[in-house]
């Protein structure tokens, strides 16, 4: 792969959008190797946690390749979008756990992609905004979506329509990010993070995403009935009886099942 480096280690996967020259905008090249990159993580049994960053320190991805959609007609504009659908809906429903490490500006597509993770973590220098209206575009890798899910639709409203970028420490305000921190802490940070959520059931934990995924698009009747039946399915699992067991023993569970 040219813009995506995939290193794993203690059962994280840090993935690396790594186009530094153009402060790792996105462009079709990067996002159909995101794709390939997603689909190889997702049947990876031995990967846990996703940590997704970018390189250098100004920038996670300071949106899509304004120099490669300058151009573009409506058919290649269609073509880059349905490639971002299908790579950001496979991060979000992978059942690995997600973690965006946005170590700088998150802008257009880079504020949508992190998104598309269960959780972002920022660091103080980094910047969240949807400047699409600006460029006469409206957000279109999810943007209008995910952002008034996240935030509510008023305040994705004002940063919808004002392109105002905000800092690390108001997005942490608004709920878009779960943590800040100094960017050198950024990694270890998310890392820490990462094999505190190993440490508990990684088969339960997926189905708690699924859960909280599909019952955020449903009604609440719909969402409680998912739950009572992924809750029914963990019954099955040799996880639910070691963890209750250990428990009961007063001993430290070991949990496998994924
Ligand atoms: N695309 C291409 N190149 C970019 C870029 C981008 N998004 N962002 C930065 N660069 C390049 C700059 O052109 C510059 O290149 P050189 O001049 O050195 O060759 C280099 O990165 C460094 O950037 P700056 O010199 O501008 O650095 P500054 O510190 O002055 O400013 C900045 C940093 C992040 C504030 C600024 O670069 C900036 O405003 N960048 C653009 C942000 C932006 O508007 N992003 C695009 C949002 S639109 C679609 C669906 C969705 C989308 C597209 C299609 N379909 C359904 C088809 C998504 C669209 C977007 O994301």
């Amino acid at each position: 792969m040219n813009n995506v480096i995939m290193e794993v280690n203690d059962e994280i996967a840090l993935v690396t959008i790594n186009r530094p020259k153009s402060l790792n905008a996105l462009n079709s090249e990067t996002l159909a190797e995101l794709d390939q990159c997603f689909d190889e993580i997702s049947t990876r049994k031995d990967i846990k946690v996703l940590i997704l960053t970018g390189s250098g320190q100004k920038a996670f991805v300071a949106g899509a390749d304004i120099s490669e959609m300058v151009n573009a007609t409506p058919a290649e504009g269609r073509q880059m979008g349905m490639l971002a659908k299908q790579a950001f809906l496979k991060l979000e429903t992978m059942p690995q756990v997600t973690i965006a490490a946005v170590n700088g500006y998150a802008l257009g597509g880079g504020c949508e992609i992190s998104m598309a993770c269960d959780i972002r973590i920022a660091s103080d220098n980094a910047r969240f905004g949807q400047p699409e209206t600006g460029l006469g575009i409206l957000p279109g890798f999810g943007g209008t979506q995910r952002l008034a899910r996240l935030i509510g639709k008023g305040r994705a409203k004002e940063l919808i329509f004002t392109c105002d970028q905000i800092e690390a420490q108001e997005a942490y305000r608004i709920g878009l990010a779960n943590k800040v921190v100094p960017q050198d802490e950024l990694i270890d940070t998310c890392k820490k993070m990462a094999a505190k959520i190993i440490s508990k059931g990684s088969y339960a934990i997926s189905l708690a995403k699924e859960a909280i995924n599909t019952g955020m698009d449903t009604d609440l009747s719909s969402g409680l009935t998912l739950e009572a039946d992924l809750f029914g399915l963990s019954f099955s699992t040799h996880d639910k009886t070691e963890g209750m067991t250990a428990f009961l023993e007063k001993r430290k569970a070991d949990l496998t099942d994924f």
